[in-house]
């Protein structure tokens, strides 16, 4: 789950799990043993004043659950067990907001004298906002079908859905009238992965990319990124025009008026103030 302000951390320190990962068939035959350092990040100020452990999560929970999800799991790569077990413990624990884990494999086979490998990464939840937008047939359903799809995707949750709006076609393009709208999300994704997931909804919904700027059944634009700027070939966050687009500010204020762009500084508000001026 996403929170603002999670910057305390509970430590597992040389957690020791007995697995069967590598990319050699002796690894997977015998096993070995492997060490997990966890870091979870959580605000630790409620437990911290209520002295009550629901209120925080259980570090012999998660050690139980590293444990098993070892056993269960099998990957040729430590990569690939540091990226998934720290997905799976984003998802299970809903007061996490991060993690380091770092997977340490000090018998790996390497004939040369060597203390020990390991991998560690960062993941953690963010927040997004995303502008929903169809001019093309049975517009109001493409745009609850992407919600209904986008709900059922584990990596992503929806928090907040705007009032849908019928807008008039901005830009060059003569064309028909918009249904526009704006979510707020929560997920584990980066910022390609949660492209790539919104351009899946958009092709399931059928959308072909003929014309630049023209009719589309669906376009689902990712406006914010938590404060994350971003400018190349295929990806630009904020969204370059956003400022400019009353079909895009209007529902975004209804979630999150007060929420700043990280490069002007201005609130949502803000901008959709200014827009009804000029
Ligand atoms: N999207 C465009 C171009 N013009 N006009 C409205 N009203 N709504 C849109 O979603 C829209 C648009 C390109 O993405
Ligand atoms: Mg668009
Ligand atoms: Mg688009």
């Amino acid at each position: 789950m996403y929170i603002d302000n999670a910057k305390d951390e509970i430590r597992i320190e040389g957690l020791e799990v007995y697995a069967y990962h590598g990319v050699y068939e002796e690894e997977k035959e015998e096993g070995q043993n492997f060490f997990i350092n966890c870091t979870l990040y959580i605000d630790a100020a409620k437990p911290g004043k209520t002295d009550n452990l629901e209120d925080s999560t259980n570090y012999g929970e998660v050690c139980e659950y590293i444990t098993k999800w070892n056993r269960k799991n099998r990957c040729d790569l430590l990569e690939a067990v540091a990226e998934r077990l720290s997905r799976d413990l984003l998802l299970r624990y809903k007061l996490v907001t991060a993690v380091d884990l770092e997977i340490r494999k000090p018998e790996a086979p390497i004939k040369l004298p060597f203390g020990c490998v390991s991998v560690k990464v960062h993941r953690e939840w963010h927040r997004a906002y995303v502008a929903i937008g169809s001019n093309m047939g049975d517009k109001n359903k493409f745009v609850n079908d992407a919600l209904d799809i986008l709900k059922k995707q584990k990596m992503i949750n929806i928090t907040k859905v705007s009032e849908m709006i019928i807008t008039k076609p901005y830009g060059p393009v003569e064309q028909d009238d918009f249904v526009n709208g704006v979510m707020e999300l929560e997920t584990v994704l980066s910022p390609y992965e949660l492209l790539d997931a919104l351009h899946a909804v958009e092709n399931s919904a059928g959308r072909k990319r003929e014309i630049h700027w023209g009719p589309r059944t669906l376009d689902l634009d990712i406006i914010f990124y938590d404060k994350l700027v971003c400018d190349d070939e295929n990806l630009t966050i904020p969204h370059v025009d956003m400022q400019n687009r009353d079909f895009v500010l209007k529902p975004l204020c209804e979630l999150a008026p007060n929420f700043r762009h990280p490069v002007t500084g201005k609130t949502v508000r803000e901008m959709l103030e200014e827009l009804k001026e000029r």
